[in-house]
């Protein structure tokens, strides 16, 4: 695998020499000061692939490329955002960088309740609690017919939850929500998350997929021109929130997307943590199914119980079977003759971290530590061969 970290640019607290000492010959980045919907110029591109290369490392993936929101419920403007965001393949092409990550979840990108959540060694790790997000939805947003989407036992556990909450545990759970993650492009106050969210009124899951369906059959004929590889990454968590559609994430979900635009351009990245959620998403088995279309890799793991909670585990740890899932890919790579850029997706905030202001889930020690293991279990793969 191309080792790489994810870098948000000259603003992260992380920087280049640090991802080269944590080993890392790849390196994942946006041009994120560019607005949403806006083409990103070939001499914006080129500064930013100087600045990654002028440290030894390659800029190997753009992550992400964002789909401003009217491309995903098709109103005003959305033509021009799509003939806008193809110019932008077309220029990173030009530029020699060929594989782009984007999403396609509605209004929130990935979603935590918990940023500092203390594990058993005092490291800090991410945690979703569907309780408080219920509770957020039901008595912070108040969003009209939110109780039909829970069952009744759903319902008591976050009036319970959130009844044992004070204010500043409310208020920052409504931050966490609202505000968006590191990578997210969206960040709203109450009024405008709600303004969002009413954008969907009437878009169910297959009117979202047929939007999807309708900007693959755009983009990908240009990516096959210029020799880009698309990689939809996966919804986190892999089902609906606050009343939205989802449709990025099952098996089942991936291969309506290949049937309706089958070419290998229009390609996965694989993120564990994502997929791996889901008890149904049996993740070696899906690595096999889209093998030839996983051209970027997140490894991940989360730690799930049985009221849909999960927390970011130890990369080795948790839900998600490592061991088999690195064979997998070490399978898969000497069969496709490529090695696939992965990323370390995430990782605990632990010794120095803990003393600096960091990205949440982006700190440099936790992430060189799953990149660390990761590394040593491929290579153990391989030489077990
Ligand atoms: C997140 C997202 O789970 C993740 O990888 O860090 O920022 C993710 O990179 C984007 O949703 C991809 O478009
Ligand atoms: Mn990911």
């Amino acid at each position: 695998m191309i080792q790489s970290m994810r870098w948000f640019g000259p603003t992260d607290p992380v920087s280049l020499w640090d991802i080269r000492q944590a080993g890392c010959t790849g390196v994942v980045t946006a041009l994120h000061h560019i607005s949403n919907g806006e083409v990103w110029s070939k001499d914006q591109i080129n500064k930013r692939k100087a600045k990654v290369e002028a440290t030894g490392m390659a800029w190997s993936v753009v992550e992400s490329l964002p789909v401003h929101e009217a491309i995903k419920t098709q109103s005003a403007g959305f033509q021009k955002y799509i003939e806008n965001y193809k110019q932008s393949i077309r220029n990173l092409s030009a530029c020699g960088i060929n594989i782009i990550t984007y999403n396609f979840m509605p209004v929130m990108d990935w979603t935590r309740t918990n940023l500092a959540y203390e594990m058993p060694d005092r490291s800090l790790a991410l945690l979703y609690v569907r309780a408080e997000v219920v509770a957020f939805d039901l008595f912070i947003l108040k969003r009209k017919g939110a109780e039909n989407d829970y069952s009744l036992g759903e319902i008591e556990r976050a009036t319970e939850r959130f009844k044992n909450m004070n204010d500043a545990e409310k208020l920052l759970l409504k931050q966490n929500m609202i505000k968006g993650l590191p990578g997210s492009e969206e960040s709203f106050t109450i009024e405008q998350f709600q303004q969002a969210l009413d954008k969907y009124d009437g878009i169910d899951s297959e009117n979202l997929r047929s939007n999807l369906i309708y900007f693959l059959n755009e983009i990908i004929p240009v990516s096959d021109q210029c020799n880009v590889k698309m990689v939809i990454h996966p919804d986190d968590p892999p089902y609906p929130l606050l009343g939205l559609p989802r449709v990025v994430s099952t098996a089942a979900d991936i291969e309506k997307l290949i049937e309706a635009v089958p070419s290998l351009n229009n390609g996965l990245c694989f993120c564990t943590g994502s997929f791996g959620v889901r008890e149904d998403n049996d993740l070696s088995k899906m690595f096999r199914q889209f093998r030839d279309r996983i051209n970027f890799i997140h490894l991940r793991s989360t730690k799930r119980n049985e009221f849909g909670d999960f927390y970011e585990a130890n990369h080795l740890e948790g839900d998600v079977d490592m061991v088999a899932l690195v064979k997998e890919i070490v399978d898969t790579m000497q069969y496709r003759k490529i090695s696939i850029p992965m990323r370390p997706d995430h990782g605990h905030q632990m010794l120095d971290d803990l003393k600096k202001k960091t990205n949440p889930g982006y700190s440099a020690i936790g992430r060189l530590r799953g990149l660390a293991e990761l590394r040593g279990l491929e290579l153990g793969i391989l030489r077990g061969q």
